[in-house]
């Protein structure tokens, strides 16, 4: 796939660090991206999925016979006529569980568990041939969530476990203590295009049109499934309507598709509909967290004791780190962190934008507000007071922690310093108005990753890898590495992405792909460029062939002798003077200390090879300050988010118009978190009942205020090659108990329990 060029952009712009508008908007915006399910295919058929309408028990039967009859219906799956597939390897890269594996189950765990598909001519013919089904079960008792108590206490993931120096003793003895349990819902990641993929098989090769975060993990589960060579997979994504942490991995409706295609021997397109994206896969789980903490009375912390858990389903696991936020953001002397994973009957939660960090920093973040007011201290002070030098877990220094430089920045453009600190205290007509502060943290991820970048005949350049792009920039800014560091206009750089036949790339997850593919792209372009000039002093047909290296210089597509030595030959010129059709580079994001173990990945990036923030001399983060003001109606109890700074450290922007982008991305889905999403569950039924975008609600424009980001960071070279840190995910951490804090200083009402709701107010 080709990039559309969007418009005429000046040189700056195309560098690194310039504001180039993003190449594959004005395709996108024109309709003429080609989004995978999208395509039509010579004898397409259409797959509709036939979910469980129970969440706990066992299909008695299922009679199918109605909707075999009916008009343009080719095939009915059930558990009982799948095909058995084998089990397949984790994203961790250990063996995935014993016997075959089948996406149809006739056992029931959840509610919106796939239960049946129908594969028929047209779309609408399956539609109405599932409706046909008739399902009886044997129903058991369910856990409706965690708040059901019949869930218990679960159990406890060591892994999970922080500890040093002697929490509970130091919190015993701690002059001045808050204790408080913070919640979250369950939450949805709902990105516009939902999930869907169209399947085809030429014999034993197979093609899958699929949007995607991750292809090559994909098309490796594929390829395990059914029994091929993961060469024989050709995933095809180079156009996502968003994901946000749910479309890195192979669904069961991906398997049941691919397998409708086997079977039928026609190409297949199976999109699930918006109510079944709730349980086709899982979004955040819902979190509780106790939170004490022990302080001395001038506000130094002396003691945090933390105990959380997240609930998972009943056959899978799933751990939404508690704790990770907890032990960064403040110096205690004494921490003391458990997680327990609780089993209810929902589908296996999933990863959301920031899992782990973003309800993490819910919990710390509005309890050290809680102190601040119990010490009745500015809460900005008390961040101030409790900075962490270090990273106290891991006993290493940050690479680069611009965190006091967002608090100052932040407070300065916010006003913070006019702030009125007792509640209830700042008010507007019959509004309430509170001002509130959170921090946040992502890590830094490395994982292993390619990029090949091709010097074509005609001077311009391609640059390809089968990373992906969903929105949040990955055309744009490797075009603009590989522009700068080859010398070639922006305009002639082609980026192609989102194919698993190009180069490996790592999952677009984590907020790392950005880092590690304009490295990769950095490290091929700078060889292709030696090359170039090493051929343009040796080459006896090379104009420059009497010249040294390193005297010459590349600069918008032309290759110049040095000092006023007249103006130089295009490459493409060049190139065909000494008889060269292209260059051609491939380099892997990781130093080559790195490589072996790369090496044995190459084909499959797995999690399992990706470093954690503190392999090495550094921990390595993003940081990021929120200062927000809320506008609180008395006699309703709404909510209005006003005002929002927010200072951020990033390290190196490689295209601040985007960074940007995303920041403010992540802070609007912060406010959705805060005020409005919450998946609701009908204890009765163990069933999420607003699973649509009227029922669930994600904020629209008329929600957001402005929003103001600052860029506090400075370039850090050991984060990345570039010296680029985390972005995307990194600004929806924090916002929510900015606004919680927010919340209480307007109306003097502590809401620990998200959303922040009407009727928690009134
Ligand atoms: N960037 C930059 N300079 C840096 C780092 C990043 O200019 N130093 C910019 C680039 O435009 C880059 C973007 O920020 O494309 C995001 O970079 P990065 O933080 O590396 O994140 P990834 O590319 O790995 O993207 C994944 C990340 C995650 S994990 C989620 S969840 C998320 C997010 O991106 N989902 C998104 N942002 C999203 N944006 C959109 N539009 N849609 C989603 O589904
Ligand atoms: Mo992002 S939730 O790591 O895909």
């Amino acid at each position: 796939m080709t990039i559309m060029e969007s418009r005429k952009h000046g040189a700056a712009d195309g560098a690194l660090g310039g504001r180039l508008t993003r190449l594959d908007g004005t395709a996108k915006i024109k309709g003429e991206a080609d989004y995978a399910v999208e395509h039509d295919l010579e004898g397409l058929t259409h797959a509709v999925m036939v979910q469980s309408t129970i969440a706990s028990g066992r299909i008695n039967r299922i009679d199918t016979s109605a909707a075999e009859r009916a008009p343009g219906v080719l095939l009915v799956l059930t558990a009982d006529n799948q095909m058995a597939l084998n089990s397949a390897t984790t994203w961790m890269d250990t063996p995935g569980p014993e016997g075959p594996y089948q996406p149809l189950l006739r056992e029931i765990t959840f509610s919106g568990q796939h239960v049946a598909a129908v594969v028929a001519e047209t779309f609408e013919q399956a539609t109405a041939a599932a409706a046909l089904i008739k399902v009886t079960y044997e129903e058991m008792p369910a856990i409706f969530s965690l708040e059901d108590p019949k869930g218990g206490e679960g159990f406890p993931i060591d892994l999970m476990t922080k500890e040093w120096g002697d929490a509970a003793a130091a919190l015993a003895a701690a002059p001045v203590k808050i204790e408080a349990e913070y919640k979250t819902p369950r939450e949805y990641n709902v990105p516009i295009e939902p999930h869907g993929l169209i399947a085809k098989w030429d014999d034993d090769r197979l093609t899958v049109w699929e949007p995607s975060q991750w292809i090559d993990g994909m098309a490796r589960t594929y390829a395990e499934w059914f029994g091929i060579a993961f060469e024989n997979v050709r995933m095809i994504s180079p156009y996502i309507g968003g994901g946000f942490g749910s479309k890195a991995f192979a669904l069961p409706h991906g398997a049941v598709g691919i397998m409708a295609a086997k079977m039928l021997g026609r190409p297949v397109k199976l999109v699930v509909t918006r109510p079944q994206t709730f349980t086709a896969f899982g979004g955040r789980p819902g979190t509780r967290q106790t939170i004490a903490l022990g302080a001395t009375e001038d506000g130094q912390l002396l003691s945090i004791v933390h105990n959380s858990a997240n609930e998972t389903s009943m056959d899978g696991m799933a751990v939404e780190p508690l704790g990770v936020v907890t032990a960064l953001m403040y110096a205690t002397p004494n921490l003391s962190s458990r997680q327990n994973v609780v089993r209810v009957n929902t589908v296996t939660p999933g990863a959301l934008r920031a899992p782990g960090e973003n309800p993490s920093a819910w919990g710390i973040e509005s309890a050290i507000d809680e102190l601040a007011y119990e010490l009745n201290m500015d809460p900005l002070e008390i961040r101030l007071k409790n900075y962490a030098e270090r990273d106290q877990e891991a006993d290493k220094p940050w690479s680069t922690r611009q965190l006091r430089q967002a608090f100052d920045a932040g407070a300065k453009t916010f006003g913070w310093a006019k702030r009125s600190h007792a509640p209830r205290s700042m008010r507007d007509g019959k509004h309430l108005i509170g001002w509130g502060v959170g921090a946040g943290t992502y890590p830094v991820r490395r994982t292993p990753g390619e990029a090949l970048v091709r010097i074509l005949a005609d001077g311009s350049a391609e640059v390809a890898s089968s990373g992906i792009d969903m929105g949040q920039g990955t055309y744009t800014i490797l075009a603009q590495t590989a522009a700068e560091t080859l010398g070639i206009p922006v305009e002639q750089i082609r980026v192609k992405l989102g194919d698993s036949a190009l180069p490996r790339a790592p999952v677009a997850g984590g907020s790392q792909l950005a880092n590690l593919m304009t490295g990769a792209v950095y490290k091929a372009a700078i060889a292709a460029r030696d090359e170039l000039v090493g051929l343009a002093i040796n080459d006896p047909n090379s104009p420059f062939r009497d010249l040294q290296a390193n005297t010459l210089t590349i600069s918008q597509g032309r290759i110049l002798p040095p000092r006023e030595g007249g103006e130089g030959i295009a490459i493409a010129e060049l190139l065909r003077q000494i008889g060269r059709d292209k260059i051609e580079v491939l380099r892997n994001t990781l130093p080559e200390d790195k490589q072996s173990k790369a090496d044995h990945y190459r084909n499959f990036s797995t999690i399992a090879t990706m470093q954690s923030p503190t392999d090495g001399d550094y921990s390595l983060h993003s940081w990021c300050a929120h200062f927000i003001e809320v506008r609180v109606d008395e006699d309703f109890g709404t909510v209005r988010v006003s005002r929002v700074v927010s200072a951020l450290d990033s390290g190196r922007l490689y295209n601040p118009k985007l960074v940007e982008s995303q920041w403010k991305g992540g802070i609007i889905m912060g406010i959705g978190q805060a005020l409005l999403e919450e998946g609701i569950v009908d204890h009765r039924y163990a069933r999420v009942i607003n699973n649509n975008l009227g029922d669930y609600l994600v904020p629209t424009h008329a929600d957001i205020p402005d929003i103001e980001v600052i860029s506090v960071g400075i370039p850090d070279p050991h984060a990345s090659v570039l010296g680029g840190k985390a972005v995307g995910e990194l600004a929806i951490v924090g916002v929510a108990p900015a606004i919680a804090n927010a919340v209480f200083h307007a109306t003097g009402k502590r809401i620990r329990e998200l959303p922040i709701s009407l009727e928690k107010l009134l």
